[in-house]
């Protein structure tokens, strides 16, 4: 069922009320999902000058509980007090999948919480990154404390989304090597909040004593990475973990560095909502124009270079421009 633009009209004109309303929210994401400027003015209303949300990256490798860790610790954080949104992207696997977020029983505790669940499963789709910042400018605006999102360790679009966060919580699970597989993938260098999760297993001793000293002494900004060891199936050191980031969340907040995260984030979305929309304005304008039509059957044809060509095009595209009316 999808949403339409005349649906716009059904969202809640008062901004808290939106913020409680969990259908109307997934409403006005997907719209945003569908095209930014269908909710454009929402957005306008709901943008917050001061940072007010902890946005948490959640990372690793397929499989560590990611996914099973954000959801305990959603129900953790909403049980005392606070308003969890997350955002789960997962470009390879459906959210209805069952995979994510593990069973019946754990969505269903997480549905009667103050938690606001929303999975982003385009695909390898290029505005992804554009459209999950957008969403945590959304779940800030209405209100949530924490936002919280699942990546897949690998991708570019990770990496990107990894930087732009307050804070990268790195989950790794013991065996198999993990801790050279985390230095090999890059993960080391990351994390704020190492996790070690499936601390019900012998090996997560060693594993977290190996990360322990791995991250010994580092420091990145001014924080001291930490490491904490929990499960996540069976609900041990979560305290721990939420003590970890609440003391995170005094670090940033009084460092300034929520506000600098927060240029940081604001800049990425500002630069690949351009790039998103120079791109479809090229694509329209080479379509509208003859003579750009001319210039691009010639590269195609073999004739011109392709250099020479994008040369031309842009230089065509700036008189273009000038005349450009876009289209509706
Ligand atoms: N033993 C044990 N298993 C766990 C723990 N946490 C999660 N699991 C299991 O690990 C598997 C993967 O969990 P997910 O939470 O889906 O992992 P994920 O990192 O989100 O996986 P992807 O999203 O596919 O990358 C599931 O079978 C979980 O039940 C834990 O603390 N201990
Ligand atoms: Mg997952």
């Amino acid at each position: 069922m999808g949403a339409s633009p005349s649906s716009m009209s059904k969202l809640p004109e008062d901004l808290g009320l939106l913020g409680r309303d969990k259908r109307a929210l997934s409403k006005l994401i997907s719209l945003l999902e569908r095209d930014p400027d269908l909710v454009a003015d929402v957005l306008s209303k709901l943008w917050v000058r001061e940072p007010r949300a902890h946005v948490v990256g959640v990372t690793g490798a397929a499989g560590v509980g990611k996914s099973t860790l954000i959801a305990v610790l959603a129900k953790t954080l909403s049980d005392r007090g606070y308003r969890v949104g997350i955002i789960a992207i997962d470009p390879s696997s459906p959210f209805s999948g069952g995979a994510v977020l593990g069973d019946r029983i754990r969505m269903k505790s997480l549905a009667s919480a103050n938690v606001f669940l929303r999975s982003m499963s385009t695909g390898a789709e290029e505005s992804l990154p554009c459209k999950a910042l957008l969403a945590i400018e959304v779940l800030e605006g209405v209100g949530y404390n924490y936002i919280i999102i699942e990546t897949p360790g690998a991708g570019q679009y990770s990496v990107n989304i990894m930087k732009a966060v307050d804070t990268v919580m790195v989950t790794l699970m013991p065996g198999a090597g993990d801790e050279i597989q985390a230095i090999k993938a890059g993960l080391m260098e990351i994390g704020d909040i190492y996790v070690i999760n499936k601390a019900d297993k012998p090996e997560a001793e060693m594993t977290y004593n190996q990360v322990l000293f791995a991250v010994k002494d580092v420091e990145r900004s001014g924080w001291k990475t930490e490491v904490v060891k929990v499960s996540a199936l069976y609900r041990k050191g979560v305290g721990d973990l939420v003590n970890v980031l609440l003391k995170r969340d005094e670090f940033i907040r009084s460092s300034g560095l929520q506000v600098s995260k927060r240029k940081e984030r604001r800049k990425l979305e500002l630069e690949l909502l351009l790039d998103l929309r120079l791109k479809k304005l090229i694509k329209e304008l080479l379509a509208s124009d003859s003579e750009l039509t001319n210039l691009y059957e010639r590269v195609v044809l073999g004739g011109l270079d392709t250099v020479t060509a994008s040369k031309e095009i842009i230089s065509k595209l700036t008189e273009v421009l000038k005349h450009y009316k876009p289209l509706k």
